[in-house]
C-alpha cells in the first residue's frame, strides 16, 4: 500500500501550493513513470551557495585566541606555529554513539582543532564507538545525556557548565525512529517518545545552551539541528505515507501523553513513522524560529540540513529485517539518494566548521557532486506562524514558560 501510494505521487510533488516548479530530468531512471531522481530535486532547486572544495576551505582554519577574544579573534593558518597555543573549539554533538553523530565526531576530530563532547545516553557504547573509529583521546569527551528525560537534559547542561569548557557549536543530531511500533511509548515526562526525544528534548537543550553559546568568544558560533527530506512534502521521499503533518498542533498542546490527549502532534491516531517525520518538521521549524528570534541579536548561525539517505545507520534498527536488507540497495541503485556514514559525517562537519556555510536560517543539502546548497523547505516546514506556535507550546511543555 505504501508502495502504491508512493508511486502515484507526481501530482503531489508538483503541487503549486507548495511553491514548487516542475522538474526537468535528463536520463532519469523511472518507476511506473515516476522519476526516481525526484529526490534530487535537491539539485533541481538551483543552489544559491556552492561550497565546492570543502577540504581546501577547511585547511584555512579560523582559530580563536583566548587572550584576544574581544579584539582580534581571527587568525588564519598562514601562521601555523600559533595553532599549538590556541584553544580547541568545543562542539556538543547529541547522539554521537553511532551513525551520523559518530561519523561527524570523527570528521571533526580529524580536522584537528575540535573537541567533541559526545552527548550520549549510553556512556559505554559511546566510549567504545569513539575508540573503534580511532578518535584521539584529546579530541573527545563523553557526557551522559538522555533526551527522553528533561531532568537528564538539565543535568547534562549543569555537567557541561561544570566542565568549564566554552560552547562554540551545538549539534542536535540524536533521534529515534519507531516505524513498527503498534502502541506509543513515552519519555520520562510522559511525551510520546519520538517527538519527546527528537524535538522536545532538543528544544530544552538548545534553549538552555543558547546562553553558553552567547558567551563563547568563537567567531563562528552555530546551532545546528538535523532535519530530513522525509519531513518535507515538497519531495518524493516526503510523500511516502505516512506523511508529516502537524495539523493545528492540538495533540502537542494537549501534552502528547496519549491519556487525556492524542500522542500525535496533529491529534490523530498513533503512527510511529509519522511521529518521526513530524518530529523532523519540528526540528526544521525550531531552527527557523531560533534564527528569527536570536540571529540578529547574537550573531549565532542557526542551520538545519538533510545529510543524504544514510541507509545503513541504527536509525532503522526497529524496522522489519526485510526492510533493513533491501533499503540500502534500494537507495543506492534505484533512488541514488544513498550516502555513506563517512560522507554524511563530512557533510555535517562542514556545516559545523566551514566558514563558507555561515549563513543563518538555512536548510543545507548536497547535490550529486557533494556540493552544498541552500535547499527549499516544504510549505509546512517553513510556516512562520506554525514555527511560533510550536515554540510557544514547546516552551510550556518543557517548563520554560
Ligand atoms: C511501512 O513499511 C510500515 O508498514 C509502516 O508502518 C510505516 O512504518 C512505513 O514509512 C514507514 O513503512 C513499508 C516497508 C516495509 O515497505 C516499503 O515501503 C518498501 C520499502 C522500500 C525499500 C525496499 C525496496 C526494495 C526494492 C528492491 C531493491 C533491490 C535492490 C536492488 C538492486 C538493484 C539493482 C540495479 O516493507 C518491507 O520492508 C518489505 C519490502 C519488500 C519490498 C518488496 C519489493 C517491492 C519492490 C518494488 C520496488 C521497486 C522496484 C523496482 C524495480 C525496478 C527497476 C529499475
Ligand atoms: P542512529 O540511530 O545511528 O543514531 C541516532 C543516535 O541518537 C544514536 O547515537 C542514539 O543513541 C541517539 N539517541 C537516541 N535516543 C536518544 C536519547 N533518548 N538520548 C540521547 N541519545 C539518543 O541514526 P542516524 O545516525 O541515522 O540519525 C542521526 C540523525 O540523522 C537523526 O537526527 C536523523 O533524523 C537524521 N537523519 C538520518 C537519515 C538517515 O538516512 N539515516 C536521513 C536524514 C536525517 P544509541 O547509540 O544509544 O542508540
Ligand atoms: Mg524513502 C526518491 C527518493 C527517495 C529518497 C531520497 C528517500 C529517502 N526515499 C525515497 C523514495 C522512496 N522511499 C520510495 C519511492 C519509497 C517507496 C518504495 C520509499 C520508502 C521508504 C520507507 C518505507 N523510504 C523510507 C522508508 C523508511 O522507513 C524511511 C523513513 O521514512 O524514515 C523516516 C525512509 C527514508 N527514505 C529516505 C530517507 C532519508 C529515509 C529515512 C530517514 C529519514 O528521513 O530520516
Amino acid at each position: 500500500m505504501a508502495l502504491q501510494a508512493a508511486f502515484s505521487l507526481p501530482s503531489a510533488i508538483s503541487n503549486p501550493k507548495e511553491g514548487k516548479c516542475a522538474a526537468v530530468h535528463v536520463k532519469d531512471s523511472s518507476l511506473s513513470g515516476i522519476s526516481m531522481r525526484d529526490h534530487l530535486r535537491d539539485d533541481l532547486l538551483l543552489p544559491t551557495t556552492f561550497v565546492k572544495d570543502f577540504k581546501k576551505r577547511d585547511a584555512a582554519f579560523i582559530v580563536v585566541r583566548a587572550q584576544t577574544a574581544t579584539t582580534a579573534p581571527i587568525v588564519k593558518d598562514s601562521q601555523p606555529e600559533q595553532k599549538k597555543t590556541e584553544r580547541q573549539f568545543n562542539v556538543v554533538v547529541t547522539g554521537a554513539s553511532s551513525g551520523l553523530g559518530l561519523a561527524t565526531a570523527k570528521a571533526l576530530a580529524e580536522l584537528g582543532n575540535w573537541h567533541v563532547i559526545m552527548a550520549c545516553r549510553n556512556f559505554l557504547k559511546a566510549e567504545k564507538a569513539a575508540k573503534s573509529v580511532g578518535i584521539p583521546k584529546e579530541n573527545y569527551t563523553v557526557m551522559h545525556l538522555d533526551l527522553a528525560s528533561l531532568e537528564s537534559v538539565r543535568q547534562f547542561v549543569d555537567n557541561f557548565r561544570r566542565s568549564g569548557r566554552p560552547l562554540d557549536v551545538l549539534v542536535c543530531n540524536a533521534a529515534i525512529y519507531q516505524p513498527t511500533a503498534k502502541e506509543p511509548s513515552f519519555t520520562a515526562e510522559g511525551f510520546e517518545l519520538s517527538v519527546g526525544t527528537n524535538h522536545l528534548g532538543h528544544f530544552l537543550l538548545a534553549r538552555l545552551l543558547l546562553d553558553d553559546l552567547k558567551q563563547s568568544d568563537y567567531p563562528m558560533k552555530r546551532l545546528i539541528i538535523v532535519g530530513s527530506i522525509t519531513g518535507n512534502t515538497n519531495t518524493l521521499a516526503g510523500n511516502v505515507p505516512p506523511k508529516a503533518n502537524l495539523g493545528d498542533l492540538r495533540g502537542l498542546a494537549g501534552g502528547l501523553n496519549g491519556v487525556g490527549s492524542s500522542p500525535m502532534i496533529d491529534g490523530g491516531e498513533f503512527d510511529g513513522a509519522k511521529a518521526y517525520k513530524d518530529s523532523k518538521v519540528c526540528n526544521m521549524l525550531t531552527m527557523q524560529e531560533f534564527h528569527q528570534r536570536y540571529h540578529e541579536e547574537t550573531g549565532i548561525t542557526f542551520a538545519s540540513l538533510y545529510p543524504g539517505c544514510i541507509a545503513t545507520t541504527g536509525l532503522f534498527r526497529e524496522h522489519v529485517p526485510l526492510f533493513r536488507l533491501l533499503f540500502p540497495p534500494f537507495q543506492k541503485y534505484i533512488t541514488k539518494g544513498y550516502v555513506s556514514e563517512e560522507e554524511a559525517g563530512k557533510r555535517l562537519a562542514q556545516v559545523v566548521s566551514d566558514p563558507g556555510l555561515e549563513k543563518s536560517g538555512v536548510y543545507w543539502s548536497w547535490n550529486k557532486n557533494s556540493s552544498s546548497f541552500e535547499n527549499q523547505l516544504s510549505k509546512e516546514a517553513s510556516d512562520t506562524e506554525k514555527a511560533r506556535k510550536l515554540w510557544d507550546i514547546s516552551e510550556k511543555l518543557v517548563g520554560l514558560a
